[in-house]
C-alpha cells in the first residue's frame, strides 16, 4: 500500500515511521509512505498556506490551492476516482476497526492533515472523498490522527504481522475485551497467577479466559456485547453476573 501524507509538519512522522512494525513494513515494501510538505505548493514568497477567514472571526483557515495542487501532483487524472482522499478532521466519521479493515484493502491512500482553525470548505467539496476523526477530544492538528490510521491499517496488511491469525484473533476483532494475561514469575510481591492457568487443563483455561473476557467487557464496555456472538454457555454466564450485579446485557 502507498500512503501520501500532506502536512505542514512532516518531521512529526519521522520517529513513528522509523520504529518497530511500521519501519519493518516499509523495509519489506508492504507500506510505502510519501511525506509531502504542503508548503512546497504555496505560491507566495513566505510559503504561507493559511489566510484570514472571509466574514471575520478568530484564527486562520488553510487555503484550498496548495492542497489542490499537491493532490493533483500525486494523483494522475485516472487515479482520482479510485484513490480515497481523506481529510483528518474533528467533524469526520469516528474511526474504528471496521474502517481500518476497509482502508487496508485499498492500494493507495492520500491523507490530508489539517491545521489552524479549519480548512477552506472547497477542499471538502471538490477534493476530499472522506473525512475521519479519531474521537471526541480536541487536538492541535491532523498529524497524530494520520499516524493512528496508518498504524491501525498497516498491521492489517498481508504479511506485516507474523501469523495471519495475529490480527484477527485480538479483542476488537472478536468484539470482546481481552482476558487477563500473566507471565513468570508465578508469584510477584505476593500477587499470584490464577491457579487454573498453571493447571495444564486446556479446556478449563479456555473457559476461564472466555469468562474473564466476557465479565471485563460487561463491566467496562457493555456497549460491545450487543454485537458479539454469544454461545448458550456465554449467555448463562452473563445472566449469572446480571443476577448478582444488575442489568447490563441484551
Ligand atoms: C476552535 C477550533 N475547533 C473547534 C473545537 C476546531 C478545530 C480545528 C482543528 C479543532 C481541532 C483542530 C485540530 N484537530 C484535527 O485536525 C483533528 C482531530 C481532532 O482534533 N480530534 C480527533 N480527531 C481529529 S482528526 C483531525
Amino acid at each position: 500500500m502507498r500512503v501520501d501524507i500532506l502536512t505542514i509538519f512532516p518531521e512529526m512522522f519521522t520517529g513513528f515511521l522509523n520504529t518497530s512494525i511500521i519501519k519493518r513494513a516499509r523495509e519489506q515494501g508492504r507500506l510505502e509512505v510519501n511525506l509531502v510538505n504542503i508548503r512546497a505548493y504555496a505560491r507566495n514568497k513566505h510559503r504561507n498556506v493559511d489566510d484570514y477567514p472571509f466574514g471575520g472571526g478568530p484564527g486562520m483557515v488553510m487555503q484550498a490551492e496548495p492542497l489542490f495542487l499537491a493532490v493533483e501532483d500525486l494523483l494522475p487524472a485516472g487515479e482520482t476516482a479510485r484513490t480515497p482522499v481523506i481529510l483528518m478532521s474533528p467533524q469526520g466519521e469516528v474511526f474504528n476497526q471496521e474502517m481500518a479493515e476497509e482502508l487496508a484493502r485499498e492500494e493507495h491512500l492520500v491523507l490530508i492533515c489539517g491545521h489552524y482553525e479549519g480548512v477552506d470548505e472547497r477542499v471538502r467539496l471538490a477534493l476530499v472523498t472522506r473525512e475521519i476523526s479519531i474521537g471526541d477530544y480536541v487536538l492541535t492538528g491532523g498529524e497524530l490522527p494520520a499516524m493512528v490510521i496508518i498504524d491501525a491499517v498497516t498491521r492489517l496488511l498481508p504479511g506485516v504481522l507474523g501469523a495471519p491469525e495475529g490480527a484477527r484473533e485480538d479483542s476488537f476483532a472478536m468484539g470482546l475485551l481481552e482476558y487477563p494475561q500473566y507471565t513468570r514469575p508465578r508469584s510477584f510481591r505476593g500477587l499470584e497467577v490464577p491457579e487454573v492457568l498453571l493447571s495444564g487443563n486446556h479446556e478449563q483455561i479456555r473457559r476461564w479466559r472466555r469468562q474473564q473476557a466476557l465479565e471485563r467487557t460487561w463491566r467496562r464496555r457493555p456497549d460491545l456485547l450487543a454485537r458479539v456472538e454469544l454461545s448458550p454457555e456465554d449467555r448463562r454466564f452473563l445472566e449469572e453476573i446480571n443476577r448478582r450485579e444488575g442489568e447490563k446485557t441484551p
